[in-house]
């Protein structure tokens, strides 16, 4: 009797403490450095440029910095695609070129319970975060105003040639039309759904699967 009772009560003293809700594990944020002038803000599908260091919080050591470590260049990366740890999609929100800031991630936000490479199970993470450059997602809106050079609404095989050119300009490298070309005819099967030879905002916003 005594034992059935000891069972029930402890069963319920766990599904107590199980259905108690939680709450939300959070990012701590603390900005560093705010730069002066600040054209944009950091929204979820821009592309950020970002310098980091990452210290395990409960000893302080550095686990990796982007400006010592590898090819010590800052690392791109889209922002609220699950590209990086949930404390960077929920922490970079809102900033501006230039800005500098401290982000406390609990590990729920980084990398839980199984830990990762030099980071340790349950670590609570702590970076420290230089947004280098912002720009257009591949996906946003202003990605699709830039390339609808004709404001209809839809782009033309056309208008994302001369797209792909001036990106690859940018970057360095020569036009090289025949390879634009098999790009625009790759891009055209996989985005535009209703084969009408455009493709419209929403068959360009609109997220695959597969992204
Ligand atoms: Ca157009
Ligand atoms: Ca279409």
């Amino acid at each position: 009797m005594l034992l059935s009772f000891l069972s029930w009560f402890c069963t319920s003293l766990f599904l107590n403490v199980r259905g108690a809700k939680l709450p939300e594990p959070e990012v701590k944020m603390e900005v560093l450095h705010k730069p002066l002038l600040c054209h944009r803000k950091s929204k979820y599908g821009d592309m950020l440029l970002v310098h980091y260091e990452g210290f395990l919080e409960s000893n302080g050591t550095m686990f990796h910095s982007s400006r010592v470590h590898g090819d010590k260049q800052p690392v791109w990366f889209t922002l609220g695609n699950r590209e990086v740890i949930k404390g960077w999609d929920k922490g970079l929100q809102n900033m501006c070129a230039g800005e500098r800031r401290k982000l406390t991630v609990p590990p729920a936000l980084a990398y839980g319970k199984e830990g990762k490479g030099k980071i340790p199970p349950e670590s609570t993470l702590v970076f420290d975060i230089e947004i280098m450059e912002i720009r257009n997602g591949p996906r946003s809106h202003e990605s699709f105003r830039e390339m609808d050079l004709n404001d209809d609404w839809k782009l033309s095989k056309q208008e994302v040639k001369e797209y792909l050119q001036k990106e690859f300009e940018k970057h360095g490298y020569s036009a090289n039309d025949t390879h634009h070309e098999e790009m625009v005819e790759d891009i055209f099967k996989n985005e535009d759904e209703d084969g009408d030879g455009y493709i419209s905002a929403r068959e360009f916003t609109f997220q695959h699967d597969e992204l």
